[in-house]
């Protein structure tokens, strides 16, 4: 098998016979990444437009990045935290300085950085809130998407993802998002002790808020005091034209937890960010993980930062959103209904006369691979690395797929 050039076909059967169905993938086995474009074992090139869900923002294997890699992969990899090992203060301290927090919880995926979140919120209500032991309640928004553990599962309203994985975990509730009235009426129970949302939802379809809620939510977190836990997992590091999403309103979360690109695209690292009143709740032995802040990943995910600043990813993204929606929206509205987006985090809804699943088809027919969320409505987030020249490449490819689709 090594060494063998392996067909799409024989992929998707293996894939099928020894392993968990536990997805269903676009048609299209991929063997290689560079920058914004992957290429499968065909050799056929592709614009990547979901940027592993926002993991991939710098692009695939950015070369500083598979550099810094190498350089620590060839020098220590993971020590566990029952030692102290050179990289990981340095990390931290290039992280809390960069984000203005006092303190960071290195951990590894991004539900684990929810999970963490919601357990230092928990502390946080017993010690410092003073509310009853195991009363602790946390708020999250209908339609959120934080990961596939109970804990993440047991918040969510997507039968999707939590029918059958039952008993669900106590203490969790649920408003709408966007909803300051409903939020507030939550809020003013004595036993909350955080509510969790993200700035922008990302897998209920990129569902931006009005403008000035998140505002509200800081104020009335704040006149509650209740946490006000930030998920940046899908939304941070650049993905909507500022380093967090939070920026766009020029608030401050109590508790931001990043993931997905932290890890430049290369290895999971997730990141909770707090200051010291907050974190400190968390004793020696009392929170953990194996590989939660080893040297591979604090050398990968320092640079996956210093890459995003120096190469100015950010600012790409922020400049490129007035172009991405002036060209989508150039889709007739009987073939795409809404353009959604912020910086380079956009989705489409298709008319339902065209379905989404098979215009995912012919995107990849036509050299850009792309994934529906929900039903009818597609994501659309290429690296942010991508240029003006290729997003408008892109666009005209996006529309000429909806152009030619009944022939
Ligand atoms: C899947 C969705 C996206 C996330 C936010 C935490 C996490 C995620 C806002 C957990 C993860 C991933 C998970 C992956 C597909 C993808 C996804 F479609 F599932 F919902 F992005 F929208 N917070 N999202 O989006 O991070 O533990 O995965 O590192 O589970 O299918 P993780």
């Amino acid at each position: 098998m090594a060494g063998e050039n392996l067909t799409c076909e024989k992929i998707f059967a293996m894939e099928d016979e020894y392993g968990c169905h536990n997805y269903k993938p676009l048609p299209v086995a991929l063997s290689r990444g560079k920058g914004v474009f992957v290429w499968d074992v065909a050799g056929k090139r592709y614009y990547d437009f979901l940027s592993a869900y926002s993991a991939v923002n710098q692009g695939h294997c950015h070369p500083r990045i598979i550099n810094a890699l190498k350089q620590q992969a060839d020098t220590l990899t993971l020590v566990s935290r029952a030692f102290y090992n050179d990289q990981l203060g340095k990390y931290e301290k290039f992280m809390t300085e960069l984000f203005g927090y006092d303190c960071l919880l290195p951990m590894n995926t991004g539900v684990e950085g929810g999970e963490s979140a919601i357990k230092i919120a928990r502390k946080w209500g017993y010690y410092v809130k003073k509310i009853p032991k195991n009363q602790a309640k946390i708020i999250f928004a209908e339609n959120n998407f934080w990961g596939r553990t109970l804990a993440a599962v047991s918040s969510s309203s997507d039968p999707t993802c939590y029918e059958d994985y039952g008993p669900y975990m106590p203490g969790f509730k649920l408003v709408p998002f966007n909803n300051i009235q409903a939020l507030e009426n939550e809020l003013k129970d004595p036993t909350v002790a955080a509510f969790m949302v993200e700035p922008i939802q990302g897998e209920a379809g990129v569902i931006i808020p009005n403008n000035g809620y998140l505002k509200k939510v800081r104020e009335l977190c704040t006149k509650y005091n209740v946490l006000f836990i930030a998920d940046e997992v899908q939304t941070g590091l650049g993905r909507t034209g500022k380093m967090l999403a939070c920026q766009h309103e020029g608030v401050r979360p109590d508790i931001v937890i990043l993931g997905k690109a932290l890890g430049g695209g290369v290895i999971p690292v997730s990141a909770v960010l707090a200051d010291h009143e907050i974190m400190d709740v968390i004793k020696p032995g009392t929170h953990g993980s194996t590989f939660g802040g080893n040297p591979l990943a604090c050398a990968v995910a320092t640079e996956a930062i210093k890459v995003l600043l120096e190469e100015k990813m950010v600012e790409n993204a922020a400049k490129l959103e007035s172009v991405f929606r002036e060209e989508l929206e150039k889709i007739p509205k009987n073939e795409v209904v809404t353009v959604r987006g912020r910086g380079l985090m956009f989705a489409i809804d298709v008319h339902d006369n065209l379905p989404a699943d098979e215009v995912c088809l012919r995107l990849r027919d036509a050299g850009l691979v792309a994934k529906t969320t929900h039903g009818q409505t597609i994501r659309l987030a290429p690296p942010l690395v991508i240029t003006e020249a290729q997003l408008r490449d892109c666009t005209k490819i996006i529309r000429s797929v909806f152009e030619n689709f009944k022939n």
